[in-house]
């Protein structure tokens, strides 16, 4: 699957905009709205019962199709719905998709109208059990976090809905289906391995690198062709040099039938002994772990709130970010190819509690994973893949859970390395699985709290034990103080904007002082809605950057140690 472009063997429709909305409260209860796509539905009315909905509603809407399609196969594609799709077209049921952040594609050429309207209806099912990805639903006495509203056992809102954008999309019966990119430098030439299968019966492919071009006979309905770029310029961060592809597929007649235009990046990672090399140097990641949210739109994928955060991570001098708790949209991804950051990609494996993981939950898990890293495979800025968010990986059955998980990750992609984000250590049972040790942890807030020298030697100790334990370079993915903007205290005290940027700039030094810390993620980019509970108020509040993306204090400081 590839997601749609248009060219000049392909058209591309947008279904984004206003649709029909049904909700059914207490089974009996039925409310109709209308409803924006992409959005969570959740903020976009007035009342709390449609807020909190947590079971099924239907998206709808009526489209129609241009003659010119007339002839060829068409397709809808959708880059994410949360949680669980049921999609039909004129009443018949094209199929489902489970998990909330990967794409999924129908064929709808058999059941499409030309000369009437189509009618389009998604069943959404935001209902999160043991065997969901992420879980939720279960109460487990131990835990701490046991009673927000909505009750779920992660620290975001349970966002709901069509949250990306809606495709149509055209292609000949012939066609390319899969592209995979791979790269490496020898000297100064660039190394770019193209991989490719189709659809249906073609026999050549013409692919061109600028002036570059190789014709390559396609068998077994694939084809793979490694090219060198003499001089190449590299991509870092920073630096995004692009490079673009073209793909021209053509029949035993010599005609073309299909095109794909994509863009790469020349770059090598590699995990030695404490560091993490990109291109043969040592890179050290600064920046945060974000979230997709937004005021009234929610998960909705918005550009304009895409761009915006962008700018503010170039101008504080971040070069990285964590894609928590879920894979983030596919034009997050693209501005990071472009505007050169350093990308750790993430399943929805948020708060996993093994005492209720069941054969199904890893089932959805390996499916979730191998949709991501089937999407994210041709993106230079994804450097890394992080399995999971805080599992509770201090179980015993931690490391039995975890082995099939990255030895899939080892099966599609040896290029990159893999990680799990843990705020277990030095107690974690898995992380000896991974290749570095991405840790969570918040000395000054939950320990400590308001106690900024104690919580340095915490996170002093616990770097070394943790180091010593497991010998990976280590991100702390993770560390901060909920601030509250506007309330100032000196001495600092929490909750003020004293205290935020005091506690982070002094764990910072802590961090520099251990040479096999590549890393600082800050939690979190901006303040985000979360469930309520009683120890959030509004929301979680540890952005540097509020949550409609203006600076904290801390920001401006930042700014000044993130330098160079
Ligand atoms: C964590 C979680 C994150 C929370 C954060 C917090 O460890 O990974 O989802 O939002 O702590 O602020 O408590």
């Amino acid at each position: 699957m590839l997601r749609p472009q248009q060219n000049s063997k392909r058209n591309l429709t947008s279904l984004n905009g206003v649709w029909d909305l049904e909700l059914l409260i207490n089974n009996d209860k039925s409310i109709n709205k209308k409803v924006a796509v992409p959005a969570s539905f959740n903020d976009l009315y007035t009342d709390d019962e449609i807020r909190t909905h947590s079971g099924k509603v239907l998206y709808s809407r009526k489209f129609r199709i241009s003659d010119d399609w007339k002839g060829k196969n068409i397709f809808i594609y959708f880059e994410a719905v949360s949680y669980h799709a049921s999609v039909y077209i004129n009443g018949h049921h094209l199929g489902e998709h489970e998990t909330g952040y990967t794409p999924f594609e129908f064929d709808l050429t058999k059941h499409i109208n030309f000369d009437s309207d189509n009618f389009l209806e998604i069943i959404v099912h935001h209902h999160l059990t043991a065997d969901t990805i992420p879980q939720s639903g279960f109460v487990d006495k131990e835990w701490i976090f046991n009673t927000h509203y909505p009750d779920v056992i992660f620290d975001f809102f349970p966002y709901t809905g069509i949250h990306r954008n809606v495709h149509l999309y055209t292609v000949n019966d012939s066609f390319l289906n899969n592209i995979k990119i791979d790269t490496d430098i020898n000297a100064t030439d660039g190394v770019v391995t193209i991989k490719g299968n189709i659809i249906g019966n073609a026999s050549k492919v013409k692919i061109s690198i600028n002036e570059i071009q190789t014709e390559v006979l396609i068998k077994d309905n694939s084809f793979c062709e490694t090219i060198s770029i003499p001089e190449a310029k590299l991509w870092n961060v920073g630096e995004p040099n692009l490079y673009p592809l073209k793909i021209e597929l053509f029949d035993s007649h010599g005609n073309k039938i299909d095109e794909r235009l994509e863009r790469f990046g020349i770059r090598k990672i590699e995990v030695r002994g404490n560091q993490f090399l990109i291109n043969g140097k040592p890179a050290y990641f600064k920046g945060f772990g974000k979230h997709e949210d937004f005021p009234i739109i929610g998960k909705g994928n918005n550009d304009a709130v895409n761009i915006r955060d962008f700018e503010l991570m170039k101008w504080i001098n971040a070069n990285s970010f964590r894609t928590a708790h879920y894979p983030y949209s596919e034009d997050i991804l693209d501005l990071a190819d472009e505007y050169g950051f350093l990308v750790i990609s993430e399943t929805p494996a948020v708060s996993l509690n093994f005492k209720f993981t069941t054969d199904k939950t890893l089932e959805v898990h390996k499916k979730a994973l191998g949709e991501l890293i089937e999407r994210d495979y041709n993106h230079p800025c994804v450097v890394m893949w992080s399995v999971a968010n805080e599992p509770q990986s201090q179980q015993k059955n931690a490391k039995a859970y975890f082995e099939p998980l990255v030895e899939q990750v080892k099966l599609m992609d040896q290029s990159r390395p893999v990680t799990m984000v843990s705020c277990f250590v030095p107690n974690d049972e898995s992380m000896h699985l991974f290749d570095v040790c991405c840790i969570n942890k918040y000395p000054g807030w939950y320990e400590l709290p308001g106690q900024i020298n104690a919580a340095k030697q915490r996170l002093d100790s616990l770097l070394e034990e943790v180091y010593q334990k497991y010998n990976l370079p280590i991100i702390i993915t993770e560390f901060g103080a909920d601030t509250y903007a506007g309330v100032h205290s000196l001495p600092a005290e929490m909750w003020s904007e004293e205290y935020q940027k005091d506690l982070i700039l002094e764990l910072i030094e802590v961090m520099r002082s251990k040479p096999y810390v590549i890393g600082e993620h800050i939690w979190n980019f901006a303040d985000f809605r979360t469930s309520q509970n009683h120890i959030r108020c509004n929301g979680n509040k540890k952005g540097v950057f509020t949550r409609e993306r203006q600076p904290k204090l801390v920001a401006h400081f930042l700014k000044e140690k993130w330098k160079n």
